[in-house]
């Protein structure tokens, strides 16, 4: 099915659950933030609807995209990341803090050594190119699992080592899509360690986006209770910008 298509059913459906909510069912702050916010709210209220978990498509090798682009940026930009490009990254960690009970640090081994999810999916860049690529990584429910997120955290936030003027990249999710099976922490792409171009040494995939959720160069990850206060107070560098925080596909 074409990107549009999905779209355009995704959008049907969605007036339907709005609806439904309309008669008072329970839901998250995350999601009443959004019930007010126009269009996304409708992606957004359909991935409710069709389960927290519903996997999207994955694709066959014979189907992965002989070229996957780079967009964005191609590099962190920190002394941080570039310390640790220049030594295979071997003392990067990545710090997860914020409404956690037990804040820990993680290295690039340690990301390795836990279970480990590989999956053909499809990126899809709100420019309008698509790509199928495999990737690998840890789920980021795996990690949420050690650092034990308080109950008032509501969105994870991804702060990245690259520079765009002046300010960083970064990106959010809801702890609905963090704690999705094929929400993972990509260390590597088809089939080889992940290169500096697409967001070494982690990149996130959170596959229900579109491509600007996806954020690379993580070099840490915090829990908050609320957006609000963090660089624009939208949730990401482009929605910042204007660009809508949930972004679903
Ligand atoms: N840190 C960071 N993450 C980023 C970006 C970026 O510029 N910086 N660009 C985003 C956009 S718009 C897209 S389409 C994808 C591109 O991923 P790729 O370079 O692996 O193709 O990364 C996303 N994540
Ligand atoms: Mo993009």
């Amino acid at each position: 099915m074409s990107l549009i298509t999905r779209r355009r059913l995704i959008t049907g459906l969605g007036y339907t659950a709005l609806a439904g909510t309309a008669g008072g069912l329970a839901v998250s702050p995350a999601f009443r933030d959004l019930v007010l916010k126009g269009g996304e709210t409708l992606s957004y209220n359909t991935h409710r609807l069709v389960g927290r978990d519903a996997l999207v498509r994955e694709y066959s090798e014979a189907e992965m995209s002989p070229d996957f682009r780079t967009n964005g940026s191609t590099a962190g930009s920190t002394d941080e990341w570039l310390a640790g490009r220049d030594n295979g990254f071997a003392n990067w960690q990545l710090g997860v803090s914020g409404l956690v009970a037990q804040p820990a640090q993680f290295s690039l081994d340690a990301l390795r050594s836990m279970p480990a999810r590989t999956q053909i999916t499809r990126h899809d860049c709100v420019e309008g190119w698509s790509a199928i690529g495999k990737w690998t990584g840890v789920p980021l429910s795996e990690v949420l699992e050690r650092v034990q997120p308080k109950p008032n955290a509501n969105y994870v936030v991804f702060r990245c080592a690259d520079r765009m003027g002046l300010s960083l990249y970064y990106e959010s999710i809801d702890m609905v899509d963090a704690y999705h099976p094929q929400t993972i922490l990509a260390y590597g792409m088809n089939d080889q360690t992940l290169p500096v171009g697409h967001g070494a040494p982690i990149r996130l995939r959170v596959e229900r986006q579109l491509g600007y959720k996806n954020a690379k160069y993580i070099m840490q990850i915090e829990l908050v209770e609320s957006l609000d206060g963090i660089a624009g107070g939208k949730g990401g560098y482009w929605e910042d910008r204007g660009y809508e925080w949930y972004a679903g596909i």
